[in-house]
């Protein structure tokens, strides 16, 4: 496996934990960094079927883009580097296996964006959401104005972003932004077993499902329709298909083979 600076990668039985770190700033988000995540993502290892992603340490998830990075900006290197952020957290979403936030800690500016970027959120108690941008001068720039809306409703993203509050795991729980909600200790450990109940299913049906969800949104309702038709017909040219469905009919465990 691969070397990062910043990135600490475990693959265990198909799933990969992806641990962001950066001690020295509560794994702020650098370009380096980005850069190693890009390179991760690009040449994700095919066996890999659920990846995690979590923050090093007790405290922090990911603290944000890195300030002091962005401080000198102007407006062009402001665009590109938010460019590069946006189109790191874009891989992110459009992956083809389905990747879950582990939030341990602080997840604020592009560290909650990370979050919303992932297919599923389950937080630390401790854990804290935000978009403090508007308090520095700036705004989201990693497409947090767009999935925060998308994920928690054009209210609460408005008033979340325009206030620059931080809120509390519990909060984040109550207006849809987290899935799921667990004491420290606990977090990766049902980041993990998660991982393995989709683990269990067939592969290319789990892919085809996030394809869909991910493509249907923006769609009108007819074509979203037919785009599932299409992608549920593709399913049945899979072998999984048959092994599924034949292991139903003769009530055992279904052993999937990717294909
Ligand atoms: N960038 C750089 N350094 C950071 C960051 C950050 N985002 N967050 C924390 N650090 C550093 C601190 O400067 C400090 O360094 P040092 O020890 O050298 O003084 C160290 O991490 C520890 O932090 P604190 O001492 O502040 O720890 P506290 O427990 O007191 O506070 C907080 C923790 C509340 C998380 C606090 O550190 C904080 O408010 N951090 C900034 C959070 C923030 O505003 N994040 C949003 C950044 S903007 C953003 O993410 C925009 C994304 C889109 C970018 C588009 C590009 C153009």
């Amino acid at each position: 496996m691969k070397e990062y600076e910043f990135l600490k990668i475990d693959l265990a039985e198909a799933v990969c934990t992806l641990t962001i770190s950066a001690p020295k700033s509560l794994n702020a988000l650098n370009s380096n960094l980005l850069k190693e995540m890009d390179d991760f993502l690009t040449n994700l290892d095919p066996d890999i079927r659920v990846l995690i992603i979590t923050g090093d340490g007790e405290k922090s998830f990911v603290a944000g883009a890195d300030i002091s990075e962005m401080q000198p900006l102007n407006a062009e290197e402001g665009e590109r580097f938010g460019a590069i952020g946006a189109a790191v957290f874009r891989k992110i979403e459009t992956l083809p296996i389905p990747v879950i936030a582990a939030v341990n800690g602080f997840a604020l500016g592009g560290g909650c964006e990370l979050a919303l970027a992932c297919d599923i959120r389950l937080a630390a108690s401790n854990a804290k959401f935000g978009q403090p941008e508007v308090g520095l001068g700036i705004i989201p720039g990693f497409s947090g104005t767009y999935r925060l809306a998308k994920i928690a409703g054009m209210g609460v993203a408005k008033e979340l972003i325009f206030s620059a509050r931080a809120i509390k795991a519990d909060e984040a729980l109550r207006v849809g932004l987290v899935n799921a909600v667990y004491e420290p200790e606990d977090l990766m450990k049902e980041a993990v077993r998660l991982a393995h109940r989709i683990v269990k299913n067939a592969p290319i049906a789990v892919r085809y499902a996030k394809e869909c969800i991910n493509e249907e949104y923006d769609l009108p309702a007819d074509e979203a329709i037919a785009f599932e038709s299409r992608m549920f017909g593709k399913c049945f040219a899979t072998k999984d298909q048959k092994i599924g469905m034949t292991a139903f009919l003769s009530k055992q465990d279904a052993h999937f083979i990717n294909e």
